[in-house]
């Protein structure tokens, strides 16, 4: 139970604040790394612009006298050892999608950075360690599942499963994390912390929509990802008659547009086939082969298991009417979560005792907070995402909320180190 407030922070000593300022630069000079004409901001994880960024977090990690750990899986800690037992952790990531906005994620870790310097400032003295962590892999682009590096750290998913997922290319992420120098030592099961908090910009319209400053989160759906790969005929463009087509692109689009109807039709399933790929891929040949990606997404995990359901009889179907061969590569499945009462109350409180207009809300898209949610009281905080945009160049948050969002993690963070109790080291 957190108890939110602090008889630690003496009198005399000014209140903690965020330095908005040196957080919006730190955001800045990040979200500089990995940019190219041609791609924009892509750190994908565990390439070397993911280096580079992971090499400056750890700088300004030491430059704040944390100590610096990387654990087995590459996940970054940086720990104020104050006080004994298990941290407080405050996590989110660093790697992004491609041509990515600069909040995603490094916020919510950046943030965590400023927390400390805040509390420094103020001269408080944590009873209990705190942890700013930045997990890898969280993006799922080149690597999947998606969330792996907080996914290794709730013993989910073992450490050599993570480890042999393969890239496009067939570069391995055990052998990616050697190449960056970033294969720690020590296992990430012994780094889940008494307490998970994680702020993040919401990446939906909600909060933009309403004029809501602050969300507080309650849980995450679930998340389904498969790649399907259609088996066709290829063939000539010119010369095939329509009906004697075995077209894997047909195919494609078909289980396309049925995805869109059935996310349309049913209120809270969310359905996108974010890549697609056609072989050979020529203007004049039937596609023989059709490679596509689909991420479910819905509130209830029955619902989503049913999405699934529906998606595998339709493509049955289409195998009947066409033709085509489909088969299907479970990428990543994660049911949805609720988080700590006690710990979504503390953010609720938080927010409201410096007048912020708050709801709470559940999260569509997923974030390592699901996966901590199984070895760690967690909550999460939302800030508005301008238009709800998100995994975008267009993606903004203004100055206002991005202060407003680290003050209330402050503020948590604040009352658990002054007031939870030092629970034992794993
Ligand atoms: O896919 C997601 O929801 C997250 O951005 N990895
Ligand atoms: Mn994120
Ligand atoms: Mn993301």
């Amino acid at each position: 139970v957190i108890i939110s407030g602090s008889d630690d922070v003496n009198a005399t000593s000014p209140a903690p604040a965020i330095d908005g300022t040196a957080l919006t630069r730190r955001l800045e000079q990040l979200g500089q790394i990995g940019r190219t004409a041609e791609r924009g901001l892509t750190r994908l994880a565990l390439t070397e612009a993911d280096r580079d960024g992971r090499d400056l977090l750890t700088a300004w990690m030491s430059e704040l006298d944390l100590d610096v750990e990387i654990d087995a899986i590459g996940n970054i800690y940086g720990t104020w050892h104050s006080g004994g037992g298990k941290p407080v952790m405050i996590g989110s990531h660093i790697d992004t999608v491609v041509n990515a906005g600069i909040y995603d994620g490094a916020y919510g870790v950046l943030a965590g950075l400023e927390v400390v310097a805040a509390l420094r400032r103020a001269g408080v003295q944590p009873r209990i360690p705190l942890t700013v962590a930045a997990f890898t892999n969280e993006e799922g682009v080149r690597f999947t599942p998606d969330m792996m590096g907080s996914l290794v750290v709730a013993g989910t998913l073992s450490l050599e499963e993570a480890y042999a997922a393969l890239d496009a290319d067939g570069v391995s992420v055990g052998r990616a994390l050697n190449e960056i120098g970033y294969r720690g030592r020590s296992h990430p099961t012994e780094h889940a912390p008494q307490l998970y908090l994680e702020l993040h910009i919401e990446q939906g319209p909600v909060l933009h929509d309403e004029g809501i400053r602050i969300g507080v989160v309650e849980g995450v759906r679930g998340i389904s990802w498969q790649r399907l790969v259609i088996h066709g005929e290829a063939n000539h463009a010119g010369t095939t008659p329509m009906h004697r087509r075995v077209d894997a692109g047909h195919a494609a689009a078909r289980i396309q547009v049925f995805l869109r109807d059935l996310a349309s039709s049913n209120g809270t399933l969310h359905a996108t086939v974010g890549s697609i790929a056609l072989e050979p891929n020529a203007i004049n040949v039937i596609p023989g082969e059709a490679s596509i990606t689909v991420d479910l997404r819905d509130t209830e995990d029955r619902l989503l298991t049913e999405a699934e359901r529906q998606l595998a009889t339709y493509c049955r179907q289409l195998e009947e009417e066409i033709g085509v061969a489909i088969t299907s590569r479970r990428l990543a499945r994660f049911a949805p979560v609720v988080f700590a009462r006690d710990a979504v109350d503390q953010v609720e409180a938080a927010a409201k005792s410096r007048g912020l207009p708050v709801r709470r809300m559940t999260s569509g898209a997923g974030h390592d907070a699901q996966m901590m949610a199984a070895v760690a009281p967690t909550a999460m905080i939302f800030v508005p995402s301008v238009d709800g945009v998100s995994h975008s160049p267009c993606e903004h948050t203004v100055p206002e909320d991005i202060v407003n969002g680290a003050n209330v993690l402050l503020d948590v963070t604040l009352g658990a180190v002054t007031s939870l109790p030092p629970a034992p080291n794993a």
